[in-house]
Formats: C-alpha cells, sequence, structure tokens
C-alpha cells in the first residue's frame, strides 16, 4: 500500500505552462444584470474561487494578476461585476485574486487612494505580477479584452455603453487600466491627495508619460465595456481642485503617492469571492 502511494506521486508530471491564447474565450458576450442576483448564486457558479484567489487546473498561468476594487455603497454594482468578472478571468486561464478596497466612514472619496491602498495590501499576500485598476461598475464585454500586463502601462476602456463606445478624449485613462508591479512602482503609484470626483486617472497618464513610457490599447471591438447606470455618489463631488494639481504634477509626483500613502487598516475580510480590506484613508487637509 504504501508502495502504491509512493508510485503515485511519482508518476505526477510538472504542468506545462497555459497556452499562449486561452482556448476557452469566446469574445463579444451578451452580459445580462438580474435584478434578483445574489451573492450565493455567484459564489456557488464559482466553486474553484478559493478566498477570492483561482488558479487554473490543468496549466501554470502566464501572469499572476491583483485586480484592485475601489468601493463605497455600490454593493449591487459589485454583485454584477464578480458575476461576470470570475468567469471572464478564469477564461483567461489566469492566475488572479479580486480585491475589494472599502473606504469606511462619510468622509470625502479617494478612488485613488484607496487603489495605492489595494497594490500595498495585495503585495502582503503574494508577489502579484501585474495589477488592474477597475472601476465597481464598469463590466468587460469582450474576454479577448486581456486582464495581463504588457511592457507599456494599458487602457482596457477604449469605449463603454453610455458614450458610444467612443474613447471619451484623446489621453482618457480612466475606469480600468493594467500597470505591471514594476511599472506601478515606477511612477509611485497614485496621488493621494485628490479627494472626490475626477483628475486622478489624468494624473497617473501624467506620472506615466514622465517617465516616458506609453499607453497601450485593444482594438476598439475589444476594448468594450457596460457602465451599469449610476448618479454622482455622495461623498464624491466634484474635485474642483483638479486642474490645479494636475498643473503640478511634475513637482509633486515623486512625494505624493505610494511612498506617502498612510492609512489604517480596520479589517481584512476574506469572502469566498473576494477579499475585502476596509480602510480608514482620513480626510481632506
Ligand atoms: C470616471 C472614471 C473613473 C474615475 C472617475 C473620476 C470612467 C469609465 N471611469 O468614472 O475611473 O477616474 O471618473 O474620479 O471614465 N466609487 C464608489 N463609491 C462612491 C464613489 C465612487 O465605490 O461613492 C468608486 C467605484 O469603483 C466607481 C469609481 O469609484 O466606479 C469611480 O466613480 P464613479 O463611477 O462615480 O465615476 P465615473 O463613472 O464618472
Ligand atoms: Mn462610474
Amino acid at each position: 500500500d504504501l508502495m502504491m502511494t509512493k508510485d503515485r506521486e511519482e508518476e505526477e508530471v510538472p504542468k506545462a505552462p497555459c497556452p499562449e491564447e486561452s482556448p476557452l474565450l469566446r469574445g463579444p458576450l451578451a452580459l445580462s444584470f438580474e435584478p434578483t442576483l445574489m451573492l450565493s448564486q455567484v459564489a456557488w457558479e464559482n466553486d474553484a474561487v478559493i478566498e477570492g484567489q483561482y488558479k487554473p487546473d490543468d496549466c501554470v498561468a502566464r501572469q499572476s494578476v491583483a485586480v484592485l476594487i475601489p468601493h463605497r455603497n455600490r454593493e449591487k454594482h459589485l454583485l454584477y461585476l464578480l458575476h461576470h468578472l470570475h468567469p471572464f478571468l478564469q477564461r483567461q486561464q489566469l492566475h488572479y485574486a479580486i480585491y475589494v478596497i472599502h473606504q469606511a466612514g462619510e468622509d470625502k472619496f479617494n478612488r485613488a487612494k484607496l487603489l495605492n491602498i489595494g497594490y500595498l495590501e495585495a503585495l502582503k499576500d503574494y508577489s502579484w505580477e501585474c495589477f488592474i485598476f477597475h472601476d465597481v461598475d464598469l463590466v468587460p464585454e469582450n474576454d479577448h479584452n486581456l486582464y495581463t500586463c504588457d511592457q507599456q502601462p494599458k487602457h482596457l476602456v477604449v469605449g463603454r455603453n453610455s458614450t458610444g463606445y467612443k474613447l471619451r478624449y484623446k489621453n482618457y485613462f480612466g475606469g480600468v487600466t493594467a500597470l505591471s508591479k514594476e511599472q506601478f512602482l515606477k511612477v509611485n503609484g497614485f496621488p493621494n491627495t485628490y479627494w472626490g470626483w475626477g483628475g486622478e486617472d489624468d494624473d497617473l497618464r501624467i506620472r506615466v508619460r514622465l517617465q516616458n513610457m506609453l499607453i497601450s490599447r485593444p482594438p476598439k471591438a475589444i476594448g468594450r465595456y457596460t457602465m451599469v447606470f449610476h448618479q454622482r455618489d455622495n461623498g464624491n463631488e466634484v474635485n474642483k481642485d483638479r486642474m490645479h494639481l494636475l498643473s503640478k504634477t511634475p513637482q509633486t509626483w515623486k512625494k505624493d503617492g505610494l511612498n506617502s500613502c498612510s492609512y489604517k487598516t480596520l479589517s481584512v475580510e476574506r469572502s469566498a469571492l473576494y477579499i475585502n480590506v476596509t480602510v480608514d484613508i482620513g480626510k481632506p487637509p
């Protein structure tokens, strides 16, 4: 009996890398947003996901990817996103985890700072190679839109339903972006000083340009998203300082970013479908 077990162990062959293009991709998909959808159903449909994390079973993933979602008071959007994103990432044969960075309290929202925190916290779990900075309300429509990192930072949202699937403006860098661990470190992450709506995505683009990196995008037919309808949230009013802050980025980026991101972690909860990091990020000065 003992011998038998040993033999079987020796037979185990090392896994091959996953194919360059996943055979599981399906292309454009019709998305559903059922009002009756429940988290328990999404968990049941994704039983290979353990505490928000997944690895392909039969091959070694080509990249390890942490998806970071800034969040407050958007539970329904989060549910729809988890519902679509888990199968989407599994079809891409990635080793991935989904992190939700939840801002505690009622003070002004700070998307950029939450994303910095996501990066720092996720790296405590595992040395992820690639980071996807992801709005909670954007659902990808085509699984050829790869959630991987390239030689250059990537902007994944070429267009979305509400804007006729066109790029909003030439240098637009909002919604969903992919930067490698090194690329994000090189630009010192996002600024921590943008409170409320707007500007932080443009700031990241300026940081990327200052490092002489270029932004790549998938073809128009592939970089398509559905944004679940919403109005401007309370606590995320337009940041009137944004133009002024943006004009100073070349002087401020080195000292405002990952290296100056201070916060208090209130809890880290590992639920079935995502890792929820709740943080106290303070408030605007
Ligand atoms: C645009 C950009 C977004 C960001 C924002 C300006 C697109 C598709 N997206 O989004 O990336 O640059 O402008 O800040 O162009 N959130 C919460 N709770 C809140 C407020 C915000 O969870 O109370 C999170 C959530 O992940 C949301 C994201 O912050 O998707 C951006 O906020 P938004 O959706 O209100 O802003 P929007 O759609 O104009
Ligand atoms: Mn939105």
